[in-house]
């Protein structure tokens, strides 16, 4: 606090961490401006600093100490090259948490699973007794947790918000899983995994998956915890349909209410996290039966003449739809019918094939890069709305068959977001199936 007092700060991006980080700052710093780089924006009336908006002139940054940007502004915009050349200090928003915590936190990154990580470890330490909160990539700024105390805070953290944090110190941190993601802002494969990379830099204990090494911690050294599907007296494993700690069975994944075989590693890796601070496997089973997934996510939304319908709208990329075709396609009965595409990111879609030639029936594709999934499939269509899909996937779907949504690319090209994507979905079944 004292250093910041002294400061003079701009905060870039007038979003959910931008308001957060004006909040924050308007009580902690000497002077505190915003900068926003649409010209259009309609400022929210809580913001009651000076506001930039669209490109700032050089003279902008004199006198400026400390820039804090947005995690979805590219770090290389030429007005903040601009800025550091001026002597501005550049941070995220979880690098100016970082500073000010004094809270035991756990932290949570990877390229699927994040969510649903972050917000069981929150619940099963909630039902541990502990006063416990989940913040960042989830939703609640994590400024906004430096308001309050707290028994423990769990961080789910993009890796845009890695890429501008280097002094975050946490008791526990994972990365869950690495795929293709965010190649569009990052630039190469390479450079996410460098940005993940930095959970580790100062954490306690590093929580990772057996059969993906290249999410271990690299180039610090860090005790670890391993999880796997694999069975083994170690750690955590699986012994069919149980999860296993050192061997004995804790987590019947039969009683949760959780869908695929990546969810036994979401749970595995949980337990790990809620482990660190004190929280028994073992004693943990009742939380993790009584957790249910965030909307969107592998979620059953509509039975319908025998038909089962899955909105896994939150599949923004191909290792999330590869996750769900493995989980859900070897104990299907009828077809799978998958209604996938939409902005590719810049990615591979091209890796679907082996997991849509196992478990893939018919593909409809929809979307910017629709097209693309579709050549990859044998018996496809291309659709041009999500109406259509649906009214596709309902004339060739009979009971016993599962429907799909998971689309392995982003919504933007046609919705707002994943979860429009996923309520429109659910419209559509309704529309075309109640006839
Ligand atoms: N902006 C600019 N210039 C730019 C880009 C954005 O000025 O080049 C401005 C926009 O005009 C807008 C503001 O920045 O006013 C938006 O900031 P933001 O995009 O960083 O979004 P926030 O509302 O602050 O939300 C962010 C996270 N969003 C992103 O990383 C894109 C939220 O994650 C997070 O929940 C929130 O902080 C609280 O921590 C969302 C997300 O999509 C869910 N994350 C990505 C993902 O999960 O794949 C990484
Ligand atoms: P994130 O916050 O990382 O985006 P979510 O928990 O919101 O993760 O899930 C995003 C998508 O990834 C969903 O489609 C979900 O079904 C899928 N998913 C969840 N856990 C895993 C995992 N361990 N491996 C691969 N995909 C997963």
């Amino acid at each position: 606090t004292q250093t910041l007092e002294s400061k003079t700060v701009v905060v870039a991006g007038l979003g959910l961490t931008g308001q957060a980080c004006v909040r924050f700052l308007c009580q902690h710093a000497r002077c505190v401006s915003a900068w926003d780089t649409r010209a259009d924006l309609m400022v929210p009336e809580t913001v009651q600093v000076p506001v930039c908006l669209g490109e700032p002139e050089a003279a902008f940054w004199q006198g400026v100490d400390l820039l804090v940007l947005s995690p979805g502004i590219a770090t290389d915009l030429p007005a903040i090259l601009q800025a550091r050349k001026a002597g501005v200090e550049v941070i995220g928003d979880v690098e100016l948490f970082a500073r000010m915590n004094t809270t035991p936190a756990l932290g949570i990154t990877g390229s699927n699973g994040k969510t649903t990580v972050t917000m069981l470890v929150a619940h099963i330490l909630q039902q541990s007794g502990f006063n416990a909160c989940a913040a960042g990539n989830v939703g609640t700024p994590v400024l906004d947790t430096l308001e309050e105390s707290w028994d423990a805070i769990v961080l789910e953290l993009s890796s845009f918000q890695l890429e501008s944090t280097s002094s975050l110190e946490l008791k526990a941190a994972t990365i869950l899983n690495l795929s293709d993601d965010h190649l569009d802002r990052h630039g190469s494969m390479q450079a996410y995994r460098a940005a993940k990379q930095r959970i580790f830099e100062h954490c306690e204990r590093a929580v990772v998956w057996r059969a993906q090494p290249d999410t271990w911690p690299e180039g610090v050294n860090v005790p670890k915890v391993t999880f796997g599907l694999d069975t083994t007296s170690s750690d955590f494993g699986m012994d069919g349909r149980w999860i296993t700690w050192q061997g004995e069975p804790v987590i019947d994944m039969d009683k949760t209410q959780l869908l695929g075989s990546h969810n036994a590693l979401n749970v595995q890796a949980a337990l790990a996290l809620a482990m660190t601070m004190g929280v028994e496997p073992s004693k943990a089973a009742a939380a993790v039966y009584s957790f249910r997934s965030a909307a969107h996510r592998c979620v059953e939304v509509a039975l319908t003449q025998g038909v089962r319908w899955i909105d896994d709208s939150k599949a923004t990329n191909v290792g999330a739809t590869e996750a769900a075709l493995k989980g859900i396609g070897p104990g299907r009965q009828g077809k799978l019918i998958l209604i996938a595409g939409g902005d590719g990111k810049g990615a591979d879609l091209s890796a679907l094939q082996p997991a849509l030639d196992a478990y893939v029936d018919n593909v409809i594709g929809l979307g910017r890069d629709g097209r693309k999934i579709c050549a990859l499939a044998k018996n496809a269509v291309y659709v041009d709305s999500m109406l259509d899909a649906v009214k596709q996937a309902w004339k060739q779907a009979e009971a016993g068959d599962t429907v799909l949504l998971s689309p392995a690319c982003a919504s933007l090209d046609m919705f707002d977001n994943y979860a429009h994507r996923g309520e429109v979905f659910a419209q559509c079944i309704h529309e075309v199936t109640r006839q």
